[in-house]
């Protein structure tokens, strides 16, 4: 990319002025995601990946309805952490064309970091709790107005036709080499039944619905989003970013894909699969701080639905990631050929491990 051709058009159109720098920053699998440096500060802009997102404005639109309703709790004092805000350009809008591809912009949050791996019970349980304020302060906001942006976004079954369907197409002759994750993947497949049972008696919520660590940015006194070395103590949860996946869900997904990404010791895309598991005492510390904010908010039924939701989501996410092999590497950005196998390898180990450890997790739920 042409940074500094992108980062002269981006400045002009939202009147920053001279020095500009632009400058890769996350680790997002979808959006091109850069921080734009000008005179007076900094701010996030976005490429938007319109093969994901075919319609960027109603992206933008539901972002921007979700901006005002948390901005509106969080002056009234009931939303403690701060709201991305998009950056209007000198023209008023929030979306931007430039030949052809679309960018948004955000504030910057400052003095802020993102983290890949949880390092400690006590981080994982400050992040589940502020996804749990963020879940709660959305509780009476009307989610049917969103767009449904990615239709069927957490539908297990659409998930598993789409990998049947790149099976049978094999456009690169990859089937023949992951055979044992098909099979594995076939095996599961009673977990559709059990989704459609549980989901039929839980409420529909406005949820985030990619819950990931690194949708969560801490305080941090040196003021980088890059991820670095653990901190002596827990930092405080800053904000919950990248809202565009926001639609009505269940709380069952939002709290399966923390489980996904807060409690392996390892990356989404270790190869270290020996060491992929669940850690107990982080699955203890995000039960406590995810179920904490929405206790005056959450039935019996949707407590139970968690477990389910342990499971579904390192599954579902694995399929994902086989899917995408299968077909050629389109969805996730890849870093090389075999990335999405191995992202799903590992999620396959994780879904193992936390079925072995089963009967403690459970309980943990149960008696939270
Ligand atoms: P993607 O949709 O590609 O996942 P994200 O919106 O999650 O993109 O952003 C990717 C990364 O960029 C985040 O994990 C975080 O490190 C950083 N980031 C995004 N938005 C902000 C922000 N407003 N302030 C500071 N850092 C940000
Ligand atoms: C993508 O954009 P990012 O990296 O936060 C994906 C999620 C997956 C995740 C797997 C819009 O999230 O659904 O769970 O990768 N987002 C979209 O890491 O598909
Ligand atoms: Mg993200």
């Amino acid at each position: 990319m042409n940074t500094d051709y992108y980062a002269q058009l981006l400045a002009q159109q939202y009147g920053f002025a001279p020095p500009l720098s632009l400058k890769a920053i996350g680790n997002g699998h979808i959006n091109t995601t850069m921080l734009l440096g000008h005179r007076d500060g900094s701010v996030v802009v976005q490429k938007l990946n319109t093969q994901v997102f075919p319609e960027p404005e109603k992206l933008v639109a539901n972002a921007r309805k979700i901006e005002q309703h948390l901005m509106q709790k969080h002056q009234a004092s009931q939303y403690d952490l701060e709201v991305i805000k998009h950056v209007p350009t000198l023209e008023g809008g929030y979306l931007l064309s430039i030949d052809g591809e679309h960018w948004r912009a955000l504030e910057f949050i400052g003095n802020s970091r993102s983290e890949e791996v949880v390092q400690s019970p006590l981080q994982a349980q400050v992040a589940a709790s502020a996804f749990g304020r963020f879940a709660a302060a959305l509780q009476d906001f009307d989610a049917e107005s969103l767009y449904p942006v990615i239709k069927d976004f957490h539908n297990l079954a659409m998930r598993m036709d789409m990998l049947e369907q790149a099976v049978q197409a094999d456009k690169l002759g990859r089937v023949k080499d992951v055979q044992q994750q098909l099979d594995f993947c076939r095996e599961q497949a009673f977990l559709i039944d059990e989704v459609a049972a549980v989901s039929a008696q839980i409420p529909l919520r406005p949820c985030h619905n990619d819950t990931k660590i690194n949708n969560m940015l801490f305080s941090d006194k040196q003021g980088t989003s890059e991820p670095k070395a653990a901190p002596a103590a827990a930092p405080a949860a800053k904000a919950v970013i990248d809202l565009d996946t926001c639609m009505p869900g269940y709380w069952l997904f939002d709290f399966g894909d923390m489980v996904r990404t807060f409690c392996s010791p390892e990356e989404e895309d270790s190869i270290n699969l020996a060491n992929v598991r669940v850690r107990e005492e982080i699955f203890a510390a995000l039960v406590k701080g995810y179920i904490e904010p929405l206790k005056a908010h959450i039935t019996a039924e949707e407590k139970a639905s968690f477990w389910l939701g342990a499971r579904v989501m390192p599954f579902m996410i694995g399929v994902r990631f086989l899917t995408d092999y299968i077909d050629g590497d389109h969805y996730f950005s890849i870093k090389h050929g075999r990335h999405n196998l191995d992202r799903a390898n590992n999620q396959f180990a994780l879904y193992r491990s936390v079925l072995a450890q089963q009967e403690r997790l459970k309980s943990l739920i149960n008696n939270a």
